[in-house]
């Protein structure tokens, strides 16, 4: 199956949430009235794109059948898939990459949203589609578990992992990390981390720790602070971007999970609300299951006809 057929399937459930119950409150011969406006404001709120953004749609789309003059209720399909390719973005994202030496990658977000599988993916894609080296480090040291997952993935990558046992200084790894990347010549470190903090400044101190640490070796790391969302988790995905802006400085996501959840619609309200682009999207616990996100794509697979 192609790239776009994958997206496709995996946005499957969310196209069912959200867009078929839009498509049919928008039918034909349906006079375009306030009712109708408020039943599509109720359906992209339960479709996960959020309040705000929601409202914020609707007031685009009143704005639009006033200067188009439009009257029928099938005419507001194209309208909406436009205003929502607009909140979207019109450009693939790509990453930041260091001008000389390795480019660092700090990897956060909470518990199982996806934070080691990404890393897994996200390391193939950048070998085999990019052809750059790539090296890994276990910072998540809270489980001995944690970091035997990251060695498997990096195995299955085929890149090399650095690690130290279980409870050792994240930041600590974190080093030895960005010191073998930057000695060894590798193109890229993604460094995995702990969501398990269970408080706030808990959190903000050991982030801030890992950075200062590793701006010892290469002062303008990390060159992206990745932020892992999972889709199904809705709107918590809105507030986890929140806490993670004011903790770490995030300045990337990867909207993991989009297969299987009808709450993709998730997607716009962060992208509209959260000033921080989207980069990559998981649709699949598979290696090759990570895309770089397109936001024409993305909408062209969310308003597309026919069943896959
Ligand atoms: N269906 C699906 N599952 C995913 C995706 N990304 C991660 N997962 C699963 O989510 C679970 C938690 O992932 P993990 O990487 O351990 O999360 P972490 O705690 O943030 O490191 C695992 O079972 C993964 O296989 C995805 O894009 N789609
Ligand atoms: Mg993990």
């Amino acid at each position: 199956m192609g790239f776009f057929d994958r997206l496709k399937e995996g946005l499957a459930k969310t196209k069912a949430a959200l867009v078929d119950k839009v498509t049919s409150i928008m039918t034909v011969f349906r006079k375009i009235d306030e009712e109708l406006f408020e039943e599509l404001e109720e359906a992209l709120i339960q479709g996960d794109v959020g309040v705000e953004t929601s409202m914020k749609l609707v007031e685009s789309l009143r704005k639009e059948v006033r200067a188009r003059g439009l009257k029928n209720g099938e005419e507001l399909l194209p309208v909406m898939k436009e205003l929502v390719a607009d909140m979207l973005g019109s450009e693939v994202e790509p990453l930041m990459m260091a001008p000389s030496g390795p480019t660092v990658i700090l990897v956060v977000g909470v518990n199982g949203v996806g934070k080691t599988t990404t890393i897994g993916k996200l390391a193939h894609h950048l070998k085999e589609d990019r052809g750059l080296s790539v090296m890994l480090a276990a910072a998540d040291t809270f489980r001995a578990a944690a970091i035997d997952q990251l060695m498997v993935w990096g195995e299955r990558a085929g890149v090399p992992v650095v690690a130290q046992g279980e409870g050792a200084d994240p930041a600590a790894v974190a080093f030895d990390g960005v010191k073998a990347a930057r000695e060894q010549g590798y193109d890229v470190l993604l460094i995995d981390t702990a969501g398990r903090l269970h408080n706030k400044v808990n959190l903000m101190e050991e982030l801030r720790k890992i950075k200062r640490v590793i701006q010892k070796e290469v002062p303008e790391a990390p060159h992206e602070t990745l932020l892992v969302l999972d889709a199904t988790t809705g709107q918590n995905a809105v507030q986890q971007t929140k806490l993670f802006k004011e903790v770490a400085g995030v300045t990337a996501i990867a909207l993991t999970k989009l297969d299987g959840t009808a709450k993709g619609g998730v997607v716009v309200a962060v992208c509209d609300q959260e000033s921080v682009p989207v980069k990559y999207i998981g649709v699949g616990e598979r290696i090759d299951d990570l895309q770089p996100f397109d936001p024409t794509a993305f909408v062209d697979a969310l308003f597309a006809t026919g069943k896959v």
